[in-house]
Formats: C-alpha cells, sequence, structure tokens
C-alpha cells in the first residue's frame, strides 16, 4: 500500500461518525448486547425498505437479503439460516436499501455473528437522494459509485490486527443527511481461505424524528 493511500485510509478509519463494537466469543449471546452500540431493532426505518442485489452472489446457505432487515437474529454463534452473506470464496458484493422516499438518516447499525472469520466487518456505504441526472441505481463493482450520483459516507472495518476475530460484532454510522437509497459495498474481511464473508445477522437503520 501506498504512502497516500494508507493515511487516506486511517483518516476514513478514525472517522468519529463511526463507532464499533465486540463481544467475544466467551461472552457473544443471542442477546446481542453491546456498550457503544443499542441492540438490533424490529421496528426502524430498514424494516419496510426494499433491499436489492446489484453485485455478488449469496452463498447457497445464505438466507435472502430480507433476513438483514426481519429483526430475527441468530440464536448460535454459527448460524448459517438467519445470516447473510456473499459466496464462499468470492470478494463479496454489492446490495442497495431503498427507502421509497428520501428521509433523514441518523444512523446505520450493521450487526454480525461468527465464531471466526466470518464475524469482523468490511464495507463501504454509499448513500444518494436519487435526483443526480447520472445517478446510477445498480452501479457493478468496476463502477466507482461516487462518480454516478452516490455519496461515499464511511468505509466500515472492524478488522482488528491482534487476530481474535470471532465474535459479535456491531458497526454504528452516524449523521449522514438525507437520502433515499443506501448501497452497501461489502468485502470479504481475509484471503488465507475461503470463508471470509462476514455472517451479517441485521441491519439497522434511525431516522431522525
Ligand atoms: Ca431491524
Ligand atoms: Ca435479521
Amino acid at each position: 500500500m501506498s504512502y497516500v493511500v494508507k493515511v487516506l485510509f486511517l483518516i476514513l478509519l478514525f472517522d468519529p461518525r463511526i463507532v464499533f463494537d465486540h463481544n467475544p466469543n466467551s461472552i457473544a449471546n443471542r442477546e446481542f448486547k453491546f456498550n457503544r452500540v443499542s441492540s438490533p431493532s424490529k421496528d426502524d426505518a430498514a424494516t419496510h425498505a426494499k433491499l436489492t442485489l446489484i453485485d455478488g452472489d449469496l452463498d447457497q446457505g445464505s438466507a435472502e437479503l430480507a433476513a438483514l432487515t426481519d429483526g430475527r437474529l441468530p440464536r448460535d454463534e454459527d448460524e448459517p439460516g438467519t445470516n447473510v452473506y456473499f459466496r464462499a470464496g468470492s470478494s463479496g458484493g454489492r446490495f442497495r436499501m431503498d427507502f421509497g422516499t428520501p428521509i433523514a438518516i441518523a444512523q446505520v447499525n450493521t450487526y454480525s455473528w461468527h465464531p471466526n472469520s466470518r464475524g469482523p466487518q468490511l464495507y463501504k456505504l454509499y448513500a444518494a437522494e436519487g435526483s443526480d441526472p447520472k445517478f446510477n441505481l445498480d452501479p457493478k463493482r468496476g463502477v466507482d459509485p461516487a462518480t454516478c450520483g452516490w455519496k461515499l459516507i464511511a468505509l466500515v472495518s472492524t478488522i482488528s490486527d491482534r487476530g481474535e476475530e470471532g465474535g459479535q460484532y456491531a458497526a454504528s454510522v452516524s449523521d449522514l443527511g438525507k437520502y433515499r437509497y443506501l448501497l452497501f459495498d461489502i468485502y470479504v474481511t481475509e484471503l488465507y481461505d475461503n470463508w471470509g464473508n462476514t455472517f451479517y445477522s441485521e441491519i439497522d437503520v434511525i431516522s431522525r424524528r
């Protein structure tokens, strides 16, 4: 990684609008309780949003995208059927969330749980109001969403350099602004084997009242 890229990367990582939390395997349980991020909600702005896969393939064992917003949580640390994850061996993918109309977004919270390399989260979050004449609703990998009407909101990485990877993770991005669409550009978290695609259990969007 070049020096400039590394510095830009670090600036994004130290974004004060992003908060992480982690329950190690020893204490992670079905309650999804965190010290710094609220627990997943059954009734938030994402509950009735429309989710659409833009690029990549979900794994055969993955739940449908709708499981990200159904308010249901895995009861166990390795429960493929209640998590959404991209195909084993792939580098991830993209999906879009549509609220139907622009809403003021106070927080986007993402939750994941797995006993090892599928626990941590790595994604770029984009948002769009949708009125840009260049707006591309379905930018595939290889198209920078920022060039077609999307705004890069955050690079979220909960990957630690301590080597301890498993457990339950929560990431929270605050103060986004008013948008109709969110785009999640989801990356594999390690390339040592085929098992680096995160088990996402829920995504909450908290709107400003
Ligand atoms: Ca929810
Ligand atoms: Ca869920």
